[in-house]
């Protein structure tokens, strides 16, 4: 065992979903040992603990792994589970960390970021409940990262992680598990798989582009082996350390070929895609386009359809960017809906404290209380047991949703990689003028409210502050501006934008179209494309 000597490295601050970086960053000299031994000391050590441990498979992600089991037997841990070949989607990290209830875990990925030596790399430490570390212990370990002088590791040779057995790790014993059993069976539990199965074995037609990256297994081992789909329903299954040079974020712009497959003559009849671990989803029918908005209310709607949720839902909850769609839902079930800062972490108080059954973002994240993370598949397989129930087309299932609730057209645009100082600054100046906007007009559009949202927790008490400037207008139409707090270089600006229509005439508008009105206000309000230097955004969801 050896205790090397360090100095704290800068900006080693986790953002919406833990520490993201170049991937060329993270493998520089005592980079990842700092960050990794600033989780264990802010965690108070890992004396006796068990850790699970897992990552999407992307470039580096052997190595680290390696290097956190030599660190963590150095400090202490009697045992590590880890993810066959060091795989472990995202949802399926959580459900072993609660299944099996060990201390927690480390995810390695940088999720929808591209992956590869000049892509990016990531890490987070999820809490023994299964979710990513809330914000009080991000920022211990911050603080930890800033005051670290030195790490534990043990000079060793590599593990095989290979094949599922036990081996030593020095003093440490490290259990290498199948990455898809603990996950499969949790589904098992929740959906009805006999009426899937019956779905498929009727002819019903799907693809799943897995993009090369985590969840291909998953899919492969569920949709194919155990629901009968056949054979070439999962596209891209193989995860790649460079998910093929792609981009694994599951969004009509970086899943071109899904999108207009299922926008062409020859789609089948449901679509989807999940992200680089696994944990968003995108889903898609027959010529229908379901914002993940959408999805999580028209699932709320659904859910008791599936044996996990039919003894009904506690409380839906959103993040602030997300629709107000599941708000309606939330409604007329008569159960509490709750609005909450970007980032998955803000859920795990309201699933612990039962307040909440399901969760959703307008980033393509779905979840229940089944884990404590968003869940890509878990959303699919939803989505597939309401409409094997059902007996509709996805196209059929969300006209009979707007026409009960109205629809919420939605959109973000996103403008990425814009000058760090120049979004910054188009931030700052919204916000110095949010009390002098409402009672103006601006293309039409009356601003009736604007504020900086703020969320206190209802389970801890805790504040988060300035998590996205809103501007409210009077014609039922909202826009929200933010920024990114997962990319790597330079900014990304959201904007999210969506307004509201029951007029039973003008249900089956395009997105893009109903919404003008607010992206004209919005360009009128910040003069954004002539600030950011850009025609229009990069994606719009
Ligand atoms: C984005 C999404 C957010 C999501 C986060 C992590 O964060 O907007 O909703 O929780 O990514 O998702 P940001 O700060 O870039 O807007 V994942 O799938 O990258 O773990
Ligand atoms: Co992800």
């Amino acid at each position: 065992m050896k205790t090397v000597a360090t100095k704290p490295i800068e900006g080693q601050k986790p953002g919406t979903s833990g520490l993201r970086k170049q991937t060329r960053v993270f493998m520089e000299p005592g980079y990842l040992e700092n960050f990794v031994q600033s989780i264990f000391d802010a965690i108070g050590g890992l004396q006796g603990k068990t850790l699970t441990l897992g990552g999407d498979g992307r470039y580096f992600n052997k190595r680290a792994i390696q290097i956190i089991l030599k660190m963590a037997a150095a400090n202490g841990a009697a045992r590590a589970l880890v993810g066959q070949n060091g795989i472990l989607s995202t949802p399926a990290a959580s459900a072993v960390i609660r299944a099996r209830k060990t201390d927690g875990g480390l995810i390695l990925s940088a999720s929808h970021n591209p992956a590869g030596e000049d892509g990016d790399f990531g890490l987070k430490y999820n809490i023994p409940a299964g979710g990513p570390a809330p914000e009080a212990v991000t920022e211990a370990i911050y603080r930890h990262s800033r005051e670290i002088r030195e790490y534990h590791i043990l000079e060793a040779a590599d593990l095989d992680l290979s094949t599922c057995r036990e081996v030593q790790q020095g003093p440490m014993t490290v259990e290498i598990i199948d990455p898809v059993t603990i996950y499969a069976d949790l589904m098992r539990k929740l959906f009805d798989f006999d009426a899937i199965r019956a779905l498929f074995a009727g002819g019903f037609s799907m693809r799943f582009d897995a993009m090369h990256a985590v969840t291909g297994p998953y899919a492969r081992a569920i949709l194919e082996g155990e629901l009968g789909a056949p054979e070439s329903t999962v596209i891209n299954a193989a995860p790649l350390p460079d998910f093929g040079g792609g981009h694994p974020d599951p969004n009509p712009v970086y899943a071109k070929p899904l999108f207009d497959l299922m926008m062409g003559p020859d789609a089948p009849d449901f679509g989807a895609a999940s992200d680089g671990d696994g944990d968003r989803n995108m889903i898609l029918g027959r010529g229908a386009y379901v914002t993940p908005s959408d999805s999580l209310a028209v699932l709320a709607a659904n859910a008791r359809l599936a044996p996990g949720y039919a003894a009904g839902l506690k409380g839906i909850a959103r993040s602030m960017p997300t629709s107000r769609a599941a708000d309606r839902v939330a409604a007329k079930l008569g159960i509490p809906a709750f609005e909450t800062p970007t980032g998955w972490k803000f859920f795990g108080n309201l699933l612990d404290a039962g307040k909440a059954t399901l969760c959703g973002e307008e980033s393509a994240g779905t979840g229940s209380d089944h884990v404590r993370e968003k869940d890509g598949l878990w959303a699919v397989l939803l989505w597939l047991n309401i409409i094997a129930r059902r007996g509709e087309s996805v196209q059929e299932i969300l006209n009979a949703h707007w026409a009960d609730y109205g629809r919420d057209y939605y959109s973000r645009h996103d403008y990425e990689g814009v000058d760090k100082a120049a979004a910054e600054a188009l931030v700052a100046d919204l916000r110095a003028r949010l009390t002098e906007l409402p009672g103006q007009t601006f293309a039409g559009l009356t601003v009736a409210a604007a504020d900086d949202f703020s969320y206190n927790d209802p389970v801890d008490g805790s504040t988060s502050s300035g998590q996205g400037l809103r501007l409210f207008f009077a014609e039922n139409a909202r826009a929200v501006l933010r920024l990114s707090g997962t990319g790597t270089v330079g900014a990304t600006l959201r904007v999210y934008l969506e307004r509201f229509e029951d007029d039973p005439g003008k249900l089956a508008l395009d997105a893009q179209d109903a919404l003008a009105p607010v992206t004209a206000a919005v360009e009128e309000i910040t003069g954004l494309k002539s600030r950011l230097g850009r025609d229009g955004p990069d994606v719009r969801t």
